[in-house]
């Protein structure tokens, strides 16, 4: 729990992401099968992990220079602690790899998982997806 307030949006990234006024906002079904790397029609954590630290990094990167700096992070939501952490090298910027390596991200991604997973087979269904999605939603409205 203490690893969620870190990054409070991490756990509604799904959502967030078709409430973003652009117009490449990809349709659920889009989202899915982007996440789906190997196409195998099930996303598994891995690929689930990757997916969503993308979404966020997009989201995190406001100026789109391809780092988070420590004031983008902090814009939204994060807190100096979580960038702390995350930002392993120091540098005072978060590059995606930094993002994708840190253990710190993974953890928050813990509970989505297991509440998209409904079946709790590790795999993420597209049903179960857009299931989780729109339940989602609904919780971020
Ligand atoms: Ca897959
Ligand atoms: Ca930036
Ligand atoms: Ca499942």
């Amino acid at each position: 729990m203490k690893f969620i307030s870190i990054i409070p949006l991490f756990a509604a990234a799904i959502a967030v992401t078709s409430c973003v006024t652009r117009s490449t906002v990809p349709t659920p079904q889009q989202s899915f099968e982007k996440a789906d790397i190997d196409g195998d029609g099930m996303v598994s954590r891995s690929e689930y992990d990757s997916h969503m630290i993308g979404e966020m990094f997009v989201r995190f990167d406001k100026n789109q220079d391809s780092v988070i700096t420590r004031e983008e992070f902090l814009d939204n939501g994060g807190t100096a602690e979580g960038f702390r952490r995350i930002n392993t090298s120091g540098s005072g910027k978060i590059t995606l790899a930094e993002a994708k390596a840190s253990a710190v991200v993974r953890k928050s991604l813990d509970a989505p998982f297991k509440e998209a997973d409904a079946n709790r087979d590790g795999q993420v269904s597209l049903a179960e997806f857009l299931s989780y999605r729109k339940n989602a939603l609904d919780y971020v409205r």
